[in-house]
């Protein structure tokens, strides 16, 4: 096997019979260098699901869009109508922990009430 020997010091001022040590080159490997970033990949999210049903007063679905979903007004009444014609819709995205915890607070709030408001989770495929 031919090998290519770099030699630090000038080879005139090496004296003849100098015993130089040459590693085995198949023992050499090139350092691994990651050129591409590492993907980090996104938690996935997730979509609280408000539905609709014939008992839950309209105004109180405004007000809870309002004080749990931090909606305005208006985006609240949007949605709460939207949800009134085609019987549901989507008022929060979110990671999983956070949706879970938000549908238990909406249908804790709505039980004692006494109104039978529902909301279902749904993997969102957008991220
Ligand atoms: N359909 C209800 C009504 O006519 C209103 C309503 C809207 C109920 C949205 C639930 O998630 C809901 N009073």
């Amino acid at each position: 096997m031919e090998a290519l020997i770099h030699i630090s010091q000038p080879s005139h001022s090496i004296d003849k019979g100098t015993k130089i040590r040459v590693m085995d080159m198949s023992t050499i490997h090139a350092p691994e260098i990651q050129t591409e970033k590492p993907q980090l990949k996104k938690p996935p999210m997730y979509k609280i699901i408000m539905l609709n049903d014939d008992y839950t007063p309209m105004e109180f679905v405004v007000d809870l869009l309002c004080s749990l979903f931090r909606k305005s007004g208006d985006e609240a009444s949007k949605i709460m109508l939207r949800i009134h014609h085609e019987g549901q819709a989507v008022c929060a995205v979110c990671p999983k922990d956070v949706a879970e915890s938000k549908v238990a607070q909406v249908e804790s709030y709505c039980e004692a009430h006494g109104h039978p408001l529902r909301c279902r989770i749904e993997v969102d495929s957008h991220d």
